[in-house]
């Protein structure tokens, strides 16, 4: 395939970085050489290590500085704008992909192919392809990456210990771009290795963790530290042993902090054993349940990962409350790219807005890193669609900028990718989240998506499962009351946002049904009831991808993106429709209320 090892936004840069360019300085002079700008690389170790700035020709940076500076003046020159002013430095110091990659090749929850580096239990891969991948990392101020899945397989764990060898070389293959590695690690991983407990507080245990550490650090001199799913989905962790997640973390960041090593430790705690009839229990409040008692309690490198919303990466979902009421913990806030739940790299769903959103309700400064699970695979053009580019790309430039303009980044990726066809793009992509939003989940209705694979409507699917992701869609009403009369989530957010959400008549109308149970007769603001919003709600998402589709066909876009993208986009429409006919049929044989404009709903 002709774009096999390129990314379209940086298709103005045609050459390969040479493999014996060993740093990111290196690095950043080949490449403005190839961009035809004559400018002057200077390293100063006296700037931090990712600013820059531009002195009349001169490119003055810190370490990854540099090569940072020199993809900003190749990106101000392709879309003929000023560089930017002054000195310019990330908002935060980590911005990790997170990888969900298995040694046997396979990636949980990807859409773009096999695993870009594992096959057969082993390191797989073309060290060309992975100088490109921290060639794209760089270009939009990505710096650490996490290559294995968090829920540890075997033989993942060998990747710290017989397979650290492996692992350094693929470290040393992603250094000139500025990345670090990162790795998953299994907390019980001293219980193979003839300890019998994995119990943080156990001298053997915390020995074989130091002992390991300092491995790995000889060997991989910048490596960024370890990421942990523990007591979460049925992964080991230091509930086992009754000690809490400061324990367990705690224990870990010593481990690693001879060596200023990171523990990212993940919030993803709940009760996957739920009874559906039991609704004293609600998802939702699990992560401050655990975590609110810690605050102040981890070590500063330890950095509590929370995911953006407080259930799963649904397509919308309010701000996880952990990471507003944690003021004495260093959190990390984690975004999926991988659509999981939004449309599998099929349907287009550009996510720049969602990143957005969450900034309106946080100041940055609540949080001290990012991160975003991988959207990457062995696929020719990296992503499954080629479009879903963007949003490795959006999310780069917002993990920079957590003030950058949604819109203003799609246009950016749209122009430098595929120029010929950059305005209608960005105004497909721009909309793209809001129309899969209207089809799917409108109104912050979650989870009526077919179990496991997460991709078509299945409103019954995870209705009487153990999942704690319920819509108790009865006869009359739908939706969970999550007010202080209902199972008091609310509660957990600061005292201007329970306001806002505990009540149906300021609440978003795109969050009412998360924060409260409604009657389908119950007017919303616009006059319609809410069951005849529900039902245009997925008539007009249907449609617009519909209408998506035909200006998709008609844009001047090379091959073979042109017949990729089309072919998903048929699929996006039958997905579409799907998703219009079983959401509004489930309701109206519930409801019995008929649609007021007569269309069809099929019984
Ligand atoms: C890696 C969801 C996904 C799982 C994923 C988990 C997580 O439950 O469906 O595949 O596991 O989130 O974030 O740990």
């Amino acid at each position: 395939m002709p774009n096999d090892l390129h990314p379209a936004w940086l298709s103005c840069l045609p050459a390969p970085v040479p493999a014996e360019l060993t740093t990111p300085a290196e690095v950043a002079v080949f490449e403005l050489r190839q961009a035809g700008i004559d400018v002057e690389v200077r390293e100063q170790p006296a700037l931090s290590r990712e600013a820059w700035s531009l002195q009349g020709n001169i490119l003055h940076g810190g370490h990854a500085g540099v090569l940072y500076g020199a993809y900003e003046l190749i990106r101000a020159k392709e879309l003929n704008r000023p560089v930017p002013g002054g000195l310019c430095k990330p908002y935060y110091d980590a911005r990790m992909i997170d990888c969900w990659d298995n040694m046997d090749g396979t990636v949980e929850r990807g859409y773009a192919g096999r695993s870009l580096w594992f096959e057969g239990n082993r390191f797989s891969y073309d060290p060309a392809r992975i100088r490109q991948l921290g060639r794209m990392l760089a270009s939009v101020g990505l710096n650490v990456l996490c290559i294995n899945n968090v829920n540890v397989h075997q033989p993942a764990q060998e990747l710290i210990d017989g397979l650290l060898p492996e692992t350094a070389a693929f470290a040393a293959l992603l250094r000139p771009f500025g990345v670090r590695l990162m790795l998953s690690v299994d907390f019980s991983q001293p219980m193979q290795h003839g300890i019998p407990t994995a119990d943080p507080l156990d001298p053997r245990v915390q020995a074989w963790w130091a002992e390991r550490a300092k491995a790995i650090w000889e060997q991989i001199p910048d490596f960024y530290g370890f990421l942990v799913k523990a007591d979460s989905e049925h992964r080991p962790g230091p509930f086992t042993y009754g000690r809490s997640h400061a324990e367990g973390a705690n224990m870990l960041a010593r481990a690693v902090a001879p060596y200023k090593g990171f523990v990212v430790w993940r919030a993803f705690v709940y009760n996957c054993q739920q009874d559906w009839r039991d609704h004293s229990v609600d998802r939702p409040c699990a992560a401050c349940d655990t975590y609110l008692p810690l605050d102040g309690q981890f070590d500063l490198n330890v950095i509590l990962q929370v995911k953006n919303g407080p259930y799963d990466f649904q397509i919308r979902e309010p701000i996880s409350p952990t990471l507003l009421a944690l003021h004495k913990t260093c959190t990390a806030v984690e975004f999926q790219l991988a659509q999981e739940y939004t449309g599998h790299q099929i349907d287009l769903c550009a996510l720049a807005p969602v990143f957005h959103e969450f900034f309106e309700d946080i100041h940055p400064s609540g949080i001290v890193a990012i991160a975003a699970v991988s959207n990457l695979g062995r696929d020719w053009n990296w992503f499954g669609h080629p479009f879903a580019a963007a949003n490795l790309f959006c999310f780069g430039r917002i993990a920079w900028n957590p003030r950058e303009d949604p819109v203003t980044c799609i246009r950016e990726w749209a122009r430098l990718s595929y120029p010929d066809a950059a305005e209608a793009l960005t105004g497909i992509l721009s909309r793209s989240r809001a129309v899969y939003e209207l089809y799917t989940g409108t109104l912050g209705q979650c989870w009526m998506v077919n179990p496991h694979e997460h991709y078509g409507p299945n409103p019954g699917g995870y209705e009487f499962d153990r999942w704690g992701t319920y819509h108790r869609a009865s006869r009359d009403a739908v939706g969970i009351d999550r007010t202080a009369a209902g199972t008091g989530y609310v509660s957990q957010y600061p005292p201007e946002l329970q306001a806002r959400y505990g009540d149906p008549g300021t609440c978003p109308d795109e969050l009412l049904l998360f924060f409260h149970r409604l009657r389908y007769d119950f007017v919303m603001r616009d006059g319609r009831t809410l069951i005849q919003r529900i039902y245009d709600d997925h008539f007009a998402g249907a449609e617009e991808a519909e209408k998506m589709a035909e200006v998709l066909k008609a844009l001047p876009l090379p091959e073979p993106d042109r017949t990729e993208a089309l072919k998903r986009m048929d699929l996006q429409v039958a997905n579409a429709r799907e998703w219009r006919d079983v959401i509004n049929t489930f309701f109206h044989r519930l409801s019995g209320v008929d649609d007021a404009h007569g269309r069809t709903i099929y019984d």
